[in-house]
């Protein structure tokens, strides 16, 4: 028996031994030379640039209301929206009334809306805005990702992180968003009896929540 052979057992063992350090050693620098590379190639790691299919998963996240109201009434509706796990891209809102109290044109009542979005992350800029009650009569888009518009596109030159960062709605969108509509009737007066014809509307304020989740995969570069 050799001094190798008494300290460690057996030939075997000596063998077990020397493939072990040998793997160690030649371990390492693989998957450090992998990782380099990789970097270069534009897959694996996160932080490596490289080249990616950006798609958006998508989801509505909807609501209306209607009233009926009178002549110079308010009316206060609101949409509390909590997108859970996903992105809030953008929000609209569309407020519609449809005035066929009279007949013939001339006559057709109207809003004036007004927001209040004290109550929603990251406080949207309010809107404003009249219309008439033939349909749609006012609608605003509230943008929250910047720049989102559900499009698929492919990235080059970015790192995974860059995408992340770009399309992230910063924790801005959720929370109570408040529409306040003043309905205006329109009718011709008939002697001294007035709105014979019309004194109110149905007033309907949707919302549409356009919510994502990105969903980032490594495009193969031709070499
Ligand atoms: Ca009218
Ligand atoms: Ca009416």
């Amino acid at each position: 028996m050799s001094g190798l052979e008494k300290l460690f057992g057996s030939q075997r063992a000596i063998t077990i031994l020397v493939v072990s350090v040998v793997f160690a050693i030649v371990f390492p620098a693989y998957f450090s030379f992998m990782a380099t590379n990789s970097d270069a190639l534009g897959g694996g790691s996160s932080g490596a640039k490289g080249m990616w299919q950006v798609d958006f998963i998508q989801d509505n996240i909807t609501s209306d209301e209607t009233m009926n109201l009178g002549d110079g009434e308010q009316g206060d509706y609101f949409f509390e929206l909590d997108a859970g796990d996903m992105m809030i891209g953008f929000v609209e809102i569309t407020v519609s009334c449809n005035d066929n109290d009279e007949p013939g044109p001339g006559a057709t009542d109207s809003v004036d809306v007004a927001t209040d979005f004290s109550g929603v992350e990251g406080t949207p800029d309010d809107e404003s805005g009249s219309g008439s009650c033939n349909g749609d009569a006012v609608s605003f888009t509230i943008q929250i990702t910047p720049d989102w518009d559900g499009s698929s596109y492919i990235a080059d030159g970015v790192s995974k992180n860059d995408i992340e960062a770009q399309w992230n709605d910063g924790g801005n969108g959720s929370g109570e968003w408040l529409t306040s509509v003043i309905l205006d009737v329109n009718t011709p007066t008939l002697g001294p009896i007035p709105n014979v014809l019309d004194d109110s509307e149905d007033v309907t304020v949707s919302w549409r929540a356009a919510v994502y989740s990105l969903e980032i995969t490594a495009v193969a570069e031709d070499i």
